[in-house]
């Protein structure tokens, strides 16, 4: 069966789930199509911070409300190196801003809640496997929807599918460019049932590794560890995380880390890489189908988000006006961005993980640099503007 809408978008994850509410609100008519089932993807266990900006754009959305009700406001960060702790304050480093916790998957219950009570077709379960003819004047998808071949043809098409989606490959490779970069270790990621043992994020550096201390709500606690790549969670039993998590967290004075039940263990490899434009013809590339960065800055989901705040925009105004300049230029905007998110997370990364490589040299300049954030209001307020984040494009 053959459809045909304006935008065809690939993919059901926060991009785009986003996007469509925001075509939605704008009267442009949209279909999305997401390979797994609903269950699937809002139980995934993903990011945890959301900028400013992004709350600002879901508010908008009428994706707010029980954001409002239930995210948690950060004022700040915690860094602990060399058994010392320092807080870093957002709001007086970057003239008021903060941050929010709010579970990816909560952002996207919300999303598909809303898409699917008055929103345009989302369908779960719709596998896409081509997306043809870039660069004619009506670009489209095949797809396996309920057992059969179906086709999408669209005025537009947006990849949002992720970093395995299909639609990077509608860009012929003499077009595109991708620069990346693998680091040598990977994040054990735990979910426990134990109230967190601290009311801002912390973020250690320890000759043991890194280790990262977030949370889900005032009852449930999110924890990482920098461990080696290829880890196998069998090989992590609980009291194994708690020890080592209790090692990498040691600070002078009065702290204890409260144990619970772990719900939650995965071993996640780390990873940056930008794709080159982020527009071919008729097809656009959004969220983690253009870009990744590690999860060190906690950028992913927002760069996501401000992806697909660039593209409604730019679909809007090609409604309104007739013209497809925001269209043209959407690639350049977005990866101004992008680079910078990239340049942070690789900053973040690299400054607090120990490269197995690393020499003692490699350690002080480290730890050099940690220090220098703590004691000048400059070096903090770089970080603390990039975290909460930057107001570009
Ligand atoms: P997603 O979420 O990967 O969604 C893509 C969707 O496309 C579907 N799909 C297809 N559908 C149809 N046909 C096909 N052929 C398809 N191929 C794929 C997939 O099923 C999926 O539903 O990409 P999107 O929407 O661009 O969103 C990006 C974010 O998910 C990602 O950047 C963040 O989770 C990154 N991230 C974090 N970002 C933050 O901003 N703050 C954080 O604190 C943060 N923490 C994290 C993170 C990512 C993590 N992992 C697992 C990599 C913590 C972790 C542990
Ligand atoms: C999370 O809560 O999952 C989280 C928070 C901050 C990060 C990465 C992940 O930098």
């Amino acid at each position: 069966m053959t459809t045909h809408t304006t935008v065809g978008i690939i993919g059901g994850g926060p991009a785009g789930l986003l996007l469509a509410r925001l075509l939605h609100n704008s009267g442009v008519d949209c279909v999305v199509l997401e390979s797994h089932d609903r269950a699937y993807v809002e139980q995934r266990q993903r990011a945890g911070i959301l900028e400013q900006s992004t709350v600002d754009v879901l508010r908008a959305a009428g994706a707010g409300e029980r954001l409002d009700r239930e995210g948690l406001a950060h004022d700040g960060i915690e860094l602990r190196f060399d058994r010392r702790a320092h807080r870093i304050d957002f709001p007086s480093l970057t003239g008021g801003r903060r941050v929010w916790v709010y579970a990816q998957t909560e952002v996207v219950k919300d999303l598909i809640a809303l898409q699917l009570k008055d929103g345009p077709p989302l369908h779960f379960g719709a596998q896409v496997h081509a997306v043809e003819g870039a660069d004619s004047d009506r670009p489209l998808v095949r797809y396996t929807h309920e057992a059969r071949e179906q086709v999408l043809t669209c005025d537009y098409v947006v990849g949002c599918d992720g970093f395995h989606g299909v639609a990077r490959s509608a860009v012929p490779d003499s077009v595109i460019r991708t620069y990346e970069r693998i680091y040598p270790y990977s994040w054990l990621g735990i979910l426990a049932d134990v109230p967190p043992s601290c009311d801002e994020l912390i973020y250690a550096h320890s000759p043991r590794g890194f280790a990262l201390h977030s949370m889900r709500s005032p009852s449930v606690s999110r924890l990482y560890l920098q461990v080696p790549n290829g880890e196998d969670p069998a090989d992590w039993p609980d009291e194994r995380i708690w020890d080592e998590l209790d090692a990498r967290f040691a600070v002078d004075g009065d702290w204890t880390l409260a144990r619970g039940p772990i719900t939650a263990k995965s071993v996640l490899p780390m990873r940056s890489s930008v794709t080159e434009p982020m527009r071919y013809g008729r097809v656009l590339l959004a969220g983690d189908a253009a870009h990744i960065v590690p999860p060190t800055g906690a950028k992913g989901l927002n760069l996501a988000a401000s992806d697909v705040t660039v593209l409604a925009q730019a679909f809007a105004h090609l409604k309104e006006t007739g013209s497809a300049e925001l269209l043209d230029s959407y690639s350049d905007t977005c990866l101004r961005r992008v680079w910078r998110a990239e340049h942070f997370s690789y900053f973040m990364t690299t400054t607090l993980h120990t490269d197995p490589a690393q020499s003692p040299f490699d350690t002080r300049l480290q730890l050099s640099q940690l220090d220098r954030i703590a004691n000048s209001p400059h070096a903090a307020a770089e970080l603390a503007e990039n975290y909460a984040g930057l107001r570009i494009g």
